[in-house]
């Protein structure tokens, strides 16, 4: 094992083969019992309670071809743009909820989640706030993110409360925009806001182009949250919009994106993913990846069919203009399915504990233990690997002989003897 610097400590590994060496990174293999759901969102809530949800848009609703496939296959919704500031306070203190109310109605009716998108953002904000500034600009974003988060308070499972706050490029810092010119801290006192409004609500950041681990943007995101924690200011999630295309490509390092944003104590959600051409490879890939992340509560389509898109000259979704399913679908029932049903950090998940045993030589700065769990059919192993006296961001389990593997989860392997993760 080697150690490199970041900033998780743990990280538990699980394996399985039918009989004989295992070893690998998160992993659960499950042969011959693997379950095999039909729709995203019932897979998804096999994988420790996730979600697979998609945007929605108010008069769409009435589309029979769409609100087959929606209510079918998705478990979380969000309002693709009718709970944004235009929407719902169209005229200063006049708050409108019909289309965002459908489909809040709609979703909770038939038991799916809601995400609210998007409290405070400098888009999509109304002509009358627009002209605005300083002061009574502040004060009338906190008035609108009060007002709409205690319009829906308890009915919505996360809230975008600000969206899209930092610079593209190569700064890591803000965005330069009418909010931000009232005061760097607009962003926490919306935060504070919007708590007060819905206390059982997650709170999010969320962003685009912050897949990318090594980007200057995520790393400017993962400051301001990481200085959110420590100083008690209420967030509890960060939004990864991930719009994947030819020009911003799934980035190799997305899962470490996503594990050292959770390793901060907070959620992460793929929030609007879409991907360009709807790379069947790309889209398992991020599938893996949340499955992969404990905290990673959930992905979000952006748009059922690809008509629905906001890019459908780009045909990035899971569904053609007909609503029939494509191979970027498959792809995605498929690597949800080979997820392990619950993750081995759950409390209460029975493959967690067996017996263990410690690695006669522990390499370098960390440690690893490896616990056993077999039944008929197969066996899961543990491998647990525990940074030493600075923490560790690279490290691989190497499997002496090939194993029999039969299935993976949170498990990148080269070659058949090794896995790797980073
Ligand atoms: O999909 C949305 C589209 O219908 C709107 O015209 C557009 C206006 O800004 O917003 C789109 O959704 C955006 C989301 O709210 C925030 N992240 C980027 C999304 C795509 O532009």
């Amino acid at each position: 094992m080697q150690g490199r610097p970041l900033s998780f400590r743990h990280r538990t590994a699980l394996a399985v083969g039918a009989a004989g060496l295992m070893a690998v990174t998160g992993a659960v293999f499950l042969p011959g019992s693997a379950s095999a759901a039909s729709t995203l969102g019932a897979s998804a809530a096999e994988r420790n309670g996730r979600y697979f949800g998609t945007a929605v848009a108010a008069y769409k609703l009435s589309d029979s071809v769409y609100q087959t496939i929606l209510n079918r296959e998705f478990n979380s919704v969000t309002p693709e743009n009718e709970m944004k500031w235009d929407a719902t306070e169209p005229d200063q203190g006049r708050f409108t909820y019909g289309s965002s109310d459908q489909i809040v109605n709609h979703a909770r009716s038939r038991g799916m989640k809601v995400r609210g998108h998007a409290l405070a953002w400098y888009s999509q904000m109304p002509p009358w706030a627009q002209r605005m500034e300083g002061a009574p600009l502040r004060q009338a974003m906190l008035n609108h993110v009060t007002n709409v988060a205690t319009h829906f308070r308890g009915q919505i499972d996360s809230w975008d409360v600000v969206n899209e706050a930092f610079a593209d490029g190569n700064s890591g810092g803000r965005r330069d925009t009418n909010l931000e010119r009232t005061g760097s801290d607009w962003i926490e006192a919306a935060f504070r806001a919007a708590r007060a409004a819905d206390p059982n609500a997650k709170l999010c950041y969320n962003d685009y182009n912050t897949d990318d681990w090594s980007h200057a943007k995520t790393q400017g995101v993962y400051r301001m949250v990481r200085d959110f924690k420590q100083r008690g200011v209420p967030i509890d999630c960060v939004g990864f919009q991930s719009h994947l295309n030819n020009q911003s490509p799934y980035p190799s390092n997305y899962r470490t994106t996503l594990s050292s944003f959770a390793a901060l104590g907070v959620d992460v959600q793929i929030t609007e993913l879409d991907i360009q051409g709807a790379n069947p490879t790309w889209y398992a890939n991020v599938v893996n990846d949340c499955l992969a992340v404990p905290r990673c509560n959930g992905i979000t389509v952006w748009g059922i069919r690809d008509s629905d898109s906001w890019r459908s000259q780009q045909t990035p979704l899971l569904f053609d203009n007909g609503g029939n399913k494509k191979a970027a679908y498959n792809s995605v029932l498929a690597a949800l399915n080979n997820g392990q049903p619950q993750d081995p950090s759950s409390p209460g998940n029975p493959s967690s504990s067996s017996s263990s045993s410690q690695p006669p030589n522990p390499g370098g700065g960390c440690s690893a233990t490896v616990s056993l769990n077999q039944w008929n059919g197969g066996y899961v192993a543990s491998v647990r690997v525990t940074a030493g006296s600075s923490p560790i961001n690279g490290w691989t389990v190497s499997i002496p002989q090939a194993a029999n593997v039969t299935n993976s989860w949170s498990t990148t392997r080269s070659g058949t003897n090794f896995a790797n993760v980073d």
